[in-house]
């Protein structure tokens, strides 16, 4: 800016003059801030927040950057858009990045909030920095805390003891959501890469699993059928049945539960009369309890063994199948046979009822298992192809695999004959009428497990009380504070275990001594309701007002990165049903559309620190300007898929707003021309045109090409042609500065105050195009006279030879060479060029 206040010479196009100071102006102005009781229409527009990790790197401006040319055009279209932004600041990233360091988590974040946020600025972005919140912040950390008690006095937080994902590297134990599988079908923690082992530890849970069909339900978002698909996916709902297997003798497990019979989910009720076995999972109480003695030391045995492999070797169809006799047996609920039950380690405890009925002929694994052990298995379904007749009693012997597919029903009493599908009903009818079992459902979803055992988080708000047991922190006594002085570092305990003056307290109840919980909350908890706090960021009473979510929520447009399809953004969908039926809320979905940037890769190679291919944002900056950074990012790619950050692309793009800054600053004369009208306001018709369609459905990369070609035709209109119409000129800068503005926020405002007009551009409305102007295509028809162009002449496309010739002849440059001559001839190409012959 080299004053907003006069009207200074026109200098070269210096974005280090003039960026900085407006970003300065427009906080000054409180340009950004969304009120609460403005009456325009309202829009939230959110992108994720980020962790505090220090410093941006090129995917939070592709993210940020975008996101704020959308926000800018909104404000143009004259809606109040609140766009926020906080700080992820619990979790492990800023604990890792402390210990690393060596420095105290809450000073770091802190350090790094400050440097992100004067980055942040740098972008020229449009924040709302009224309304930032820190998650690690108490007055906000406060509210996550209630949110727990909330939910754990509604019993959707409860505590068990439980095999958790155990991550050596991050020292903590993982929610299944945090392991992904890798190539070799290894669960590795996605933040360290570590391989997770298990371990048995007393969790806190959230029963997400209660919401589990309602999340399928996608019909009130528009959302990436990406997203939507990999959460249907990892909900995993089955169909299928109960069955019930009563036990020949009644047992009694260690916590003195009784068992008379086993239930087992399956899928495939149709082939029930091919059981010959039974499996429960080596973790589930009723091995111990249904073991005989001469079984004890090989089931006590494998149990130790089983311990060893993870879930998804365990589950793997490659691994050898193992497994041990209990010496128990229970019959078969439509036969009466006699079926063993055995243990192995390929059931899994918290799938369906953690037992299965193995039915060698028709799955995989239980095939495998059957061979190993020499267990029988009989035929009951048959292949379309096949005879049924030939299947009479037939069993596994000579299979090479399992027919796992549909086909009709054999070897089943009264069954046999009806096809899978229909047979599947059938079998659970009849189950369901000798109580049995019955039509039956299972997720693959498992409770969201919140525990983790480090120090940067929220303490969980829960007391431990030798009389009276789990006593929630009262509401006003929170926040439990995270003490700053306790020892970091990671051992695998909560390090607030260690921390006596924090541990020990008493009981809100009976005023004994007691202890507090000492694992701190997942950080994906302070992400579930961010979204909520921003409506009313500084409310002290209550997370925010019924009121205020009223006015803002849910948030109409939310944009980040596909990675979290299954984490943060199926948690935020949990947790706003869930306070939706507590009464906090008042809507189904926390986020009406989604969208997902794509990313930035270098020379094809994703941006690692140890290959060496980081781009910063920040030398670019200083370089070339934040708006040249800005537009490069919009011309990589579509947004959804990103690009190849490419050195010298960037530079084109500070080529070209000199070019703008050029043609805005030209001296035109002060003419009439309506030929010149005609060419200059079509174009500027069809840029406004097409650049509104590519700027609503985020085309930035095509909006900018429209607008390249019409700053070329500009000036190719300059060049071409000595008499341009000013008022039309002038409407085609306008138009230009206007459009270019949400994407080049610095540079279009000290343009718009170089044509004179008041400050701000950003407060502008968004151009409107007359579709007859821009419709109105015209072609240049080239008349020549013998040969040599005399004229070129504006026309509508189509026009016919005579029309053409009478048009010529009406010019003047033309008629003054056909004067008094013979026409002898007339060579016409239809929309180029008009010859005449004369002599
Ligand atoms: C008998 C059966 C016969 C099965 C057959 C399949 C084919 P999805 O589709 O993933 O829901 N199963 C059930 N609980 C299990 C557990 N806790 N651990 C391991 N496996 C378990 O798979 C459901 C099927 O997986 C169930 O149907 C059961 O095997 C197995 F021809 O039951 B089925
Ligand atoms: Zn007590």
């Amino acid at each position: 800016m080299t004053t907003p206040t006069s009207d200074a010479t026109p200098v070269r196009y210096d974005p280090g003059q003039f960026e900085s100071a407006w970003q300065a102006r427009w906080e000054a102005d409180g340009s950004h801030h969304a009120s609460d009781d403005d009456p325009r229409e309202r829009f939230y527009f959110l992108t994720m927040f980020p962790y505090p990790s220090g410093d941006l790197h090129i995917g939070h401006w592709y993210n940020y950057a975008l996101a704020d040319a959308a926000v800018r055009y909104r404000r143009m279209l004259g809606q109040n858009v609140m766009f926020p932004m906080g700080f992820d600041a619990f979790g492990l990233p800023a604990e890792n990045a402390a210990i690393k360091d060596g420095i105290h988590p809450s000073i770091r974040t802190a350090q790094n909030i400050e440097r992100m946020r004067t980055q942040l600025r740098a972008i020229g972005s449009s924040f709302d920095w009224e309304r930032e919140l820190n998650s690690s912040d108490p007055a906000y950390y406060r509210w996550t805390q209630w949110f727990f008690l909330q939910l754990y006095n509604n019993g959707l937080a409860y505590r068990k003891r439980a095999a958790a994902n155990w991550c050596p590297g991050c020292v903590t134990v993982l929610a299944n959501e945090q392991v992904l599988r890798d190539d070799d079908g290894m669960g590795r923690c996605e933040r360290s890469g570590d391989v997770v082992e298990t371990r048995d530890l007393e969790q806190w849970f959230f029963r997400i699993t209660d919401y589990a069909d309602e999340l399928l339900d996608f019909s009130q978002i528009d959302w990436p059928d990406r997203i939507r698909t990999m959460q249907t996916n990892w909900i995993g709902r089955s169909e299928g049945a109960e069955i019930r297997f009563d036990l020949e003798q009644a047992v009694q497990d260690a916590s003195g539960e009784n068992w008379d019979h086993i239930t087992v989910f399956t899928t495939r009720p149709d082939t029930v009369y091919g059981v010959s076995y039974m499996v429960i999972a080596p973790e589930h109480p009723l091995v111990a309890a249904l073991t005989t003695a001469d079984q004890r030391r090989d089931v006590d045995d494998y149990i130790q063994r089983s311990r060893q492999a993870t879930e998804i070797e365990r589950q793997s169809t490659e691994r050898e199948k193992s497994g041990v006799f209990t010496g128990a047996y229970a019959t078969h609920p439509l036969t009466n046979e006699r079926v063993p039950v055995w243990t192995a380690d390929y059931v899994l405890l918290s799938y369906g009822t953690g037992a299965v009925m193995g039915v060698p002929a028709h799955d995989t694994r239980d095939f495998s298992f059957a061979q190993t052990y020499g267990l029988p298995g009989l035929v009951v379904i048959c292949p379309p192809d096949t005879d049924p007749a030939t299947l009479d009693g037939q069993h596994t012997t000579g299979m090479s695999v399992a027919y796992v597919d549909p086909g009709s029903m054999v070897n089943s009493a009264q069954f046999s004959g009806t096809a899978s599908e229909t047979g599947k009903v059938a079998v659970a009818e009849a189950l369901e009428q000798n109580a049995h079992g019955g039509v039956a459902v299972s997720y693959r979803l498992r409770d969201w497990l919140i525990s983790r055992q480090r120090y940067w988080g929220a303490p969980i708000p829960i007391v431990y009380c030798a009389e009276c047991g789990i006593v929630p922190v009262p509401e006003d006594q929170l926040p439990v504070l995270l003490p700053e002085d306790a020892e970091f570092v990671p051992t695998g305990e909560s390090p607030l275990k260690r921390h006596d003056s924090f541990r020990q307290t008493s009981c809100p109840q009976c005023d004994g001594p007691a202890e507090r919980e000492t694992d701190t909350m997942d950080t994906f908890m302070c992400s579930s309701w961010y979204m909520f706090r921003f409506a009313d960021p500084h409310n002290s009473e209550a997370p925010f007002s019924p009121e205020l979510a009223k006015t803002w929520l849910p948030v109409d447009q939310y944009v980040g990165g596909a990675e979290h399809a299954v984490m943060h953004l199926l948690y935020a969908r949990f947790f706003t049903k869930a306070l939706r039926d507590m009464g906090h809320l008042q809507i189904d979905e926390p986020f009406t559309r989604l969208f997902n940037q794509g990313t930035i890769v270098k020379d094809g190679a994703k941006m690692s620190k140890s290959r060496g291919n980081v781009v910063n944002p920040d030398d670019w900056v200083s370089r070339l300007g934040a708006d040249a950074v800005r537009l490069y990012l919009m011309f990589l790619g579509p947004w959804d898929r990103g690009g190849d950050w490419d050195d010298s692309g960037i530079q084109g793009h500070s080529r070209w707003l000199n070019r703008v800054w050029n043609l805005a600053l030209d001296d035109v004369p002060a003419i009439e021309d309506s030929a010149s009208e005609g060419r200059i306001r079509r174009l500027t018709h069809q840029m406004v045109k097409k650049t509104t369609a590519d700027i609503e459905a985020f085309r930035f990369n095509t909006m900018l090409a429209a607008m390249m070609e019409f700053t070329n035709a500009l000036a190719e209109e300059r060049r071409e042609h000595s008499s341009i119409d000013a008022n039309a000129w002038r409407e085609a800068l306008e138009c230009l500065v206007l459009c270019l503005a949400p994407l080049a926020p610095h540079i279009t405002e000290e343009l718009w105050q170089h044509l004179g007009k008041p400050y701000s551009v950003h407060r502008q409305n968004w151009p409107s195009w007359d579709d007859a102007l821009a419709r109105s295509e015209t072609i240049t028809l080239v008349v020549q006279v013998n040969g040599k162009v005399r004229d070129t002449i504006e026309v509508a496309p189509g026009l016919s030879q005579d029309e053409a010739q009478s048009l010529a002849h009406e010019s003047e440059k033309v008629s003054a060479h056909v004067a008094g001559k013979t026409l002898r001839k007339t060579i016409f190409v239809p929309d180029k060029l008009l010859n005449l012959v004369v002599g």
